[in-house]
């Protein structure tokens, strides 16, 4: 029996691969977005790092790792991990790329033994700007043409995992996942209305993901977090104010923690492995970096990246792994 262990490290530019043969995946963010035709295990995001250091994960999984292609969807899988991605150079009609999107992962996850959706990244450009419906910004649009694709494919709303979605500067739609063979538990931040359950007043259709997902293995557990921002019930707070706004991001990621290990009954609640930042401002990077770093500890794995945040008020999101 492999173990179904998922190590994340955090590698710098020249940094060589060790143990190249159980790599799963490696995302490197930058000023580009685009994938690898000799290598479908390494894409880049267009989402620049705000620090000098680390600018891309790796993803070690354990067991043969298989790679290849269906039709645009690149992936690699081991016995127990699968990872996929597909990009949309044209997102002009930011609905029907979402709806396509989805429509294309979902028609390949039901072909493959790993179908049990764990984690979600969605990473699209002019996130703020209208949309063809003028009503819509390009998020709202984006949530309409998921929540589409799921209905196509008699999702539930509810039924999507943990994910991010993430503005970037580069053309496209690049969407990239974590699969298993069987599906993660779902989990819910008392501190938050449910994302699939937001008031209209956030779009005509939901944003679909749960705030984390834990997957179990015979050794041991893996606990994804979705992107957080300064969200009480469902409210945007501390406009304007960014030690704030990464306080009540830092609490809500408490409280899930802590949600966690109730449900589990649980000794300790999960520590994150590591942290992505993502700051609407990079000149709020120093302050944002020092209020995690006093948070969660001198040594926490972190990347902090320059991305667009769903809500024009909202300056900061955090997402978290624990494996
Ligand atoms: C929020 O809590 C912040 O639409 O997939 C975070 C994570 C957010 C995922 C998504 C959106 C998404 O509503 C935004």
């Amino acid at each position: 029996m492999s173990s179904p262990r998922l190590k994340v490290q955090l590698a710098s530019p020249r940094e060589a691969v060790g143990a190249a043969d159980s790599l799963l995946a490696e995302v490197h963010f930058g000023s580009e977005t685009r994938r690898d035709s000799d290598d479908p295990r390494r894409i880049r995001v267009g989402l620049p790092p705000l620090f000098l250091g680390p600018d891309r994960e790796r993803w070690f999984t354990s067991g043969q790792v298989t790679r290849g292609w269906e039709g645009d969807i690149g992936f690699a899988h081991s016995d127990d991990l699968l990872f996929a991605h597909l990009l949309i150079p044209d997102t002009t009609d930011m609905a029907a790329a979402a709806r396509s999107a989805y429509a294309r992962l979902f028609a390949f996850l039901r072909g493959r033994e790993h179908t049990g959706l764990l984690r979600i990244w969605n990473y699209f450009d002019r996130m703020l700007e209208a949309a063809i419906d003028p009503a819509l910004d390009r998020y709202q649009a984006f949530c309409a043409g998921r929540h589409e694709a799921l209905e196509a494919a008699r999702i539930e709303a509810s039924g999507l995992p943990a994910a991010t979605a993430i503005g970037t500067d580069v053309p496209g739609l690049l969407i990239y996942v974590l699969a298993a063979r069987g599906p993660g538990i779902q989990v819910e931040n008392p501190r938050q209305v449910s994302a699939y359950h937001y008031p209209r007043e956030y779009g005509p259709r939901s944003p679909t993901f749960s705030r984390a997902t834990l997957k179990f293995w015979p050794s041991g557990y893996q606990l994804f977090v979705s992107g957080t921002a300064s969200i009480v019930g469902h409210a945007s707070l501390h406009e304007g104010n960014v030690p704030a706004q990464t306080e009540e991001v830092l609490d809500n990621l408490d409280t899930l923690l802590e949600t966690v290990r109730e449900q589990m009954a649980l000794e300790h609640p999960p520590g994150l492995d590591l942290v992505k930042v993502y700051v609407r401002n990079p000149g709020d990077r120093d302050v944002v970096h020092q209020l995690v770093r006093s948070r969660l500890g001198a040594d926490q794995q972190m990347l902090v990246l320059h991305g667009e945040i769903c809500r024009r008020e909202l300056l900061v999101e955090i997402e978290g792994l624990h494996a």
